[in-house]
């Protein structure tokens, strides 16, 4: 391996190093015998899904002879692992992830055509692996693979869940929630490992034992145990030299039924404890609004972050041998605070099974873990009450209270004795009921702490960290984040990307900065024009894929103004459709004008219980409805809302997009990755100086893309006054009306109060500035109109955006972590 400080640029790999190619024929042959032999089925009988599994397995034999060699060399070079804890995963289909990291994809094409069988067809029947949320599930799973195209020895854990997030659908303009099921037709992918199995225990109580040297030895007796069991699924990274795994905990329990109750006739009663067990990997993100739903949340927490630690103390033992080398050979990054019970975790682990000291086992710990924090949002910091916490784990319990002591007291010696303030540094937050702060737990236990944006790592200094910041100054640092460009460019766009490679070569992919050689095409006429023809043919499918699904009928030569994401206030999703409104009106009113064709096309899924955010996708819905329907409206103006968003529909709008909506409350989008997708696909940015928009704009240049409204420290200043959307409202005639519109019933007369509450929220009590921003938004959006008019000045921004998104690769990111928090080497892709 090379040292941990070369990062410096990939080049292409030569031959001897990059897996060799196998002939069509023989992978013909092996797609054939995986039909037959592990499928059980013949050519005459397969449904496309059997072709899936067949063709998954094929390339799956591949990604195991790499893995394989992966382990073999990771354990004779004895280097340092990464061990990445997150609740979610967001890993979205792999067929064409796997063929394309494993160099297989034209030859697997052509193999299926011998067979009459349409690869297309094939990726298009795999179920989204949608173990996450949003933004931060995806985000570790490009993390995923750019460890591995990195060579990094490091393994992903999380928990299997049966049901990832809901699957969506929308009846009446309102958005329904569907279990779903992404396991029923079975996983290709993964290998069940009934061997490793760890026992992870609740509740109970601590016995103090006497022990040799005085000291009483606690002793956790849990009265439950729950089994956790691991499902491994291979990540090939780029070039496939370089295998991981992503270790995923199924819980079961450990009797799977009570034979003498279920005998003595109560069938039911048998199997209580066993749905209990198994219920903690059932659903991703259970309703936690019931005491028994919170307690399910902190259960699938302790459940995985236990396992996991137990699975790489066991590693390290293994290897190793020692366990106060454990900071030297592993490094834990927590992603987000659910994971951040494993700083207790570990201690109870060092300090009660090896017996290591107190003082030298918080070193270890913190040399051992770090910890992401993607968001500021006061309501998405976890926190625990402590009396649920201390039924559930109680031995977890007294050491965070003894970390907090120690703390506290060093805190107290060091001048920060008042009172206030120490309120502030415990772990313990008493002014809402006694409720442990997983954030801060997550800050103490770590040695480096970082945040996802230059912006919102400045933020978090001054604010929900500034107080631990102050006490540990240099801790936090910051790791803005990145997007896989094998995914997001290549497998999403593979036209725009043949077009680049013309260019920039084959290390394209291989080194993301290169992209930065089309800069000097941006006014080359020809090549506008090849750019434009790629982006329109994107267009037109997607046109397809929105009359399929929504029917209705879309122009291409429409400019695609796109919102994708979580439905949430901060995003302001209402802003946009605020302006939507107010361009039809003036559409209706003023239809000589020379108006520009537009789509504004939604996407996003609403949290099940967050009723604000189903009615903007209701709202958006109606809005379509009324406007897409509007004879005066000539097809000037549609209005759609997808349904189901998720990583396989992101990778059909984002490469048809022309604008992409990054128009969160400045100060409140941690980051932001759809924005570095989208501007990676030569969609130009409208947004707030929020998140990675103010690097992105550092990148692409202020020319080049649309920011408005109030900054940060504006948004404070003007909370501050007052968060009344009046003023603003009898400023603006537009906004007025177009609330009118809304609050009146226009785009709901079946139930013209609908949006009421909508409205009355934005004029008496607009936390996030909808009204304040409006105006400059409004106004930002004339200008993207002008720059659409000069279709080559567009086209000349579209080609800069693309050319300086290189340095938003998350091998970039991947590359930061390893050298400053990880300490771990890294190679260039395809040389493992
Ligand atoms: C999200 C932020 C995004 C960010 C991703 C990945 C959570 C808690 N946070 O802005 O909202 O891009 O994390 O860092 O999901």
């Amino acid at each position: 391996m090379e040292s941990a400080a070369d990062t410096s640029p990939a080049t292409a790999p030569s031959p001897s190093d990059a897996p060799q190619s196998p002939k069509v024929a023989e992978i013909r042959d092996l797609i054939l015998a995986k039909l037959r032999y592990a499928v059980g089925k013949n050519v005459a009988s397969a449904s496309k899904h059997d072709w899936f599994i067949a063709t998954a397995l094929s390339v799956r034999d591949k990604v195991v002879d790499s893995w394989f060699s992966s382990i073999v060399r990771a354990k004779a070079s004895g280097v340092k692992r990464v061990y990445y804890l997150s609740l979610e995963f967001l890993i979205g289909r792999l067929l064409i992830d796997a063929l394309t990291n494993m160099q297989l994809i034209d030859e697997t094409r052509a193999a299926l055509a011998e067979l009459g069988v349409d690869l297309d067809d094939l990726r298009e029947v795999e179920p989204d692996a949608a173990l996450g949320n949003g933004g931060l599930g995806r985000l570790a799973a490009c993390f995923m693979e750019s460890m591995a195209t990195l060579s990094i020895a490091a393994y992903g854990y999380g928990i299997r869940y049966d049901h990832g997030l809901f699957r969506q659908r929308i009846k009446d303009g309102k958005q329904l929630e569907y279990p779903e099921d992404w396991l029923s037709l079975g996983d290709p992918w993964e290998f069940q490992r009934p061997e490793i199995v760890y026992g992870v225990g609740f509740g109970g109580h601590i016995e103090a034992q006497a022990s040799p040297d005085g000291e009483p030895k606690q002793v956790w007796m849990p009265a439950e145990t729950v089994q956790a069991i691991a499902y491994d699924t291979p990540i090939a990274g780029w070039r496939g030299a370089h295998i991981n795994t992503l270790r995923l905990w199924a819980a079961r329990a450990p009797d799977p039924l009570r034979l003498d109750m279920f005998n003595s006739g109560d069938h039911v009663g048998a199997l209580m404890d066993r749905v209990r067990a198994e219920s903690i990997s059932k659903v991703l993100y259970p309703g936690d609004t019931s005491p028994a739903g919170q307690e399910l949340r902190l259960r699938q927490e302790y459940f995985f972050a236990s396992a996991s630690i137990q699975d790489l103390v066991r590693r390290h033992l293994s290897l190793f041998g020692d366990i106060r080398t454990l900071a030297d050979k592993a490094s834990i990054q927590l992603n987000d605070t659910h994971p951040a019970i494993g700083v207790a975790e570990l201690m109870h682990v060092l300090v009660d099974r090896h017996d290591v000291p107190w003082d030298e086992a918080w070193t270890i710990t913190r040399n051992t873990f770090s910890y992401t924090n993607h968001t500021l949002l006061p309501e998405a910091l976890e926190t625990w009450p402590a009396p649920l916490m201390e039924r559930l784990l109680p031995r977890h319990m007294q050491i965070i209270y003894l970390i907090n002591a120690i703390h506290l007291d060093r805190m107290a010696k060091s001048g920060g004795g008042v009172a206030e303030k120490l309120a502030a540094l415990s772990l313990i937050d008493e002014a809402h009921g006694r409720r442990v702060r997983m954030g801060h737990l997550a800050f103490l236990g770590s040695h480096k702490v970082n945040g996802v944006s230059a912006l919102h790592s400045e933020l978090m200094k001054t604010t929900v960290f500034h107080d631990l910041d102050a006490a540990d100054p240099g801790k936090i640092v910051n790791k803005t984040n990145g997007v896989t460009f094998r995914r997001w460019l290549k497998e999403a766009n593979p036209a725009l990307t043949s077009l680049l490679m013309e260019v920039v070569g084959d290390g394209l992919l291989d080194d993301a900065t290169a992209l930065k050689k089309i800069e000097p095409l941006a006014d080359d006429a020809s090549f506008q024009e090849r750019y434009a023809a790629v982006k329109r043919a994107n267009k037109v499918a997607l046109a397809r894929l929105v009359q399929e699904r929504v029917g209705v009928k879309l122009n291409p030569d429409a400019l695609f103004d796109v919102q994708i994401k979580r439905i949430h206030e901060y995003k302001r999703q209402i802003l946009n459709i605020l302006e939507t409104v107010a361009i039809y009106e003036e559409i209706r009113t003023q239809p000589y004008r020379d108006w520009i064709p537009r789509v504004k096309i939604f996407a996003g899924k609403a949290a099940a219980s967050y009723a604000t955010a189903k009615l903007v996708i209701q709202l958006a819905n109606d809005v379509g409805r009324v406007v897409n329907s509007d004879p005066t409206v000539r097809g000037l103006l549609k209005c759609v809302f997808l349904p189901n968003y998720n990583v396989s529909l992101a990778e059909r709008i984002i490469p048809a997009a022309d604008l992409s909506e990054q128009i969160s409350t400045a100060g409140m989008e941690a980051s932001g990755t759809g924005n570095m997708k989208l501007a990676l696909n030569g969609a130009l940015t409208i947004g707030t100086l929020d998140g990675a928009n103010v690097e992105i704009l550092e990148h692409v240049g202020p020319d080049n893309i649309f920011i408005f409204g109030l900054a940060a420290d504006e948004v404070a200043a003007r909370r501050a006054q007052s968060i009344s959307g009046q003023e603003a409202i009898a400023r603006s005639q537009r906004l007025s009306d177009a609330l009118e519109a809304i609050g009146s019933g226009v785009f709901s007369p079946e139930q013209p109060d609908r949006y009421r509450s909508l409205v009355d929220a934005l004029t008496y009590h607009d936390f996030f500035l909808v009204t304040a921003d409006f105006d400059s938004y409004y106004a930002k959006q004339r200008d993207v109109f002008r720059r659409w008019r000069d279709k080559k000045g567009w086209r000349r921004s579209t080609i800069i955006n693309t050319a300086n998104m290189g340095w938003f690769s998350s091998d970039r990111t991947i590359g930061e972590y390893a050298v400053e928090i990880w300490n771990v080497p890294t190679t260039a892709p395809g040389r493992a």
